[in-house]
């Protein structure tokens, strides 16, 4: 009853409901089961990569150019649990200009994810929550996420294209490679091509990916700063199709975040931890009783 009441006001344009239903999505109490559907157009786009590279500078300059002809777009802005100090983070965020602009802002919804109140699986949640954007008659989803840890990783996979945002290099190689980011990529965006270094990084990351990948993703340099290549990137994006790559990459992802999510949300997840702490039943036996299909 809550569910359709809320998802009917949202459909609506009314953000309070909207905002009470993610909330709901997001402590655990509304569960949706989202399906995967593959077409040649996206719906959720994932923009990742190491914190402070601009992300979120880049995103409002693409919202202000993908939202010219009327499209909707919502923005899930996964806030990580782990890479750099708690609290700060959101404060640190930078300001989405697109919001406050008199004719757009009505077209752009953004709200964070806070995943250390998440006591489930964030990918799942993040999964449930775009569903809920795309069911609340949002066009496009597009989910930031800093690429840090595996978790973040499967939060990408959640989407169906991945754009890798790169900044200068910083003389240690090509880090996304090592975090696993690189073989997800449908696209690669080096960001901050007004600094030094832009440009090497962006060949750097050619290169690496034009080993035995005889499709690579293409790789452009912009400036949210300047506004360079701003809209060569938005084109880009919006026609974006998966690399097969990568595509085999997020089936992985996509199918160890649904067993995650599987034994997570057993009903019996907490007992069976309590007797294994307990010495009451051994791990076997637990694995075993996690996976038997849960009413
Ligand atoms: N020089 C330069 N600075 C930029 C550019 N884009 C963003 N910045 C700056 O980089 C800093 C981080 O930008 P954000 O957009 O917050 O980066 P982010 O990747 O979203 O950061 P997190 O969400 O904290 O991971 C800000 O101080 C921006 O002003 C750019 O193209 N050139
Ligand atoms: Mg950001």
């Amino acid at each position: 009853m809550f569910l359709q009441q809320m998802v009917s006001l949202a459909r609506q344009g009314d953000r309070r409901a909207l905002a009470r239903l993610l909330s709901s999505i997001e402590n655990g109490e509304t569960i949706l089961e989202p399906e995967i559907e593959e077409s040649d157009e996206w719906r959720i786009l994932a923009l990742t990569g190491p914190p402070g590279v601009g992300k979120s500078c880049l995103l409002d300059r693409l919202l202000h150019v993908w939202t010219d002809d009327g499209t909707k777009i919502a923005v899930l802005a996964v806030d990580p649990s782990s890479p750099r100090s708690g609290g700060a983070l959101l404060g640190d965020r930078v300001r989405m200009t697109v919001v406050d602009h008199p004719e757009k802002k009505d077209l752009v919804y953004v709200r964070s994810v806070a995943t250390r109140k998440s006591s489930g699986s964030v990918p799942s949640v993040v999964q449930e929550m775009a569903a809920c954007l795309l069911m609340t008659g949002w066009d496009r989803v597009i989910i930031e996420t800093v690429g840090a840890g595996q978790s973040e990783v499967r939060c990408a996979a959640v989407a169906d294209r991945i754009v890798l945002i790169e900044g200068p290099a910083r003389g240690d190689g090509v880090q996304a490679e090592k975090a696993g980011l690189l073989e997800l990529a449908d696209a690669i965006l080096v960001n901050k091509s007004d600094l030094p270094g832009a440009e090497r990084h962006a060949n750097e990351l050619r290169e690496s990916l034009q080993l035995g990948n005889p499709t690579p993703p293409e790789v452009q340099l912009v400036s949210a700063l300047r506004g360079d290549g701003i809209d060569e990137a938005a084109v880009l994006l919006m026609g974006l199709q998966q690399t097969s790559r990568a595509e085999r990459a997020r089936w992985r992802e996509r199918i160890l975040s649904h067993h995650e999510r599987q034994i997570l949300n057993h009903s019996e997840f907490n007992d069976i931890l309590t007797n294994l702490e307990e010495g009451l039943i051994g791990f076997d036996e637990a694995y075993v009783k996690l996976r038997e299909v849960d009413e």
